[in-house]
């Protein structure tokens, strides 16, 4: 016979399904980058449309700072860092920095 007043009973947890934590990738205006080179930056490492990009541009350039996309750390960093890369490898002082959401 089965002792249930001895038995524990163990509730089966539900599997995890917890995002990682997300990470602002943002652009830096200045006065050197030429617009073109911001825009063919976005479209290439943010999936962005030249629309899309134009815009983001736009908002870097009036504003001083604007939102690429939002990521898991690692994948922000990577990011980021593609569009450091491919800045100083043109010579252009464009800078893109990552911070929590
Ligand atoms: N301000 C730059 C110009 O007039 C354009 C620019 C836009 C630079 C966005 C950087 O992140 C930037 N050529």
């Amino acid at each position: 016979m089965t002792d249930y007043a001895n038995s524990t009973v163990v509730k089966a947890k539900p599997a995890k399904t917890k995002l990682p934590p997300l990470f602002k990738v943002l652009l830096l205006n200045d006065d050197y980058t030429p617009m073109e080179f911001v825009v063919d930056c976005i479209t290439q490492f943010f999936n962005k449309s030249r629309e899309q990009a134009t815009n983001i541009m736009l908002q870097v350039h009036t504003e001083g700072v604007g939102l690429c996309g939002l990521y898991p750390q690692d994948i922000a960093e990577t990011k980021m860092q593609q569009v450091l890369s491919l800045a100083k490898q043109a010579q252009h002082p464009l800078q893109c920095i990552t911070e929590p959401v």
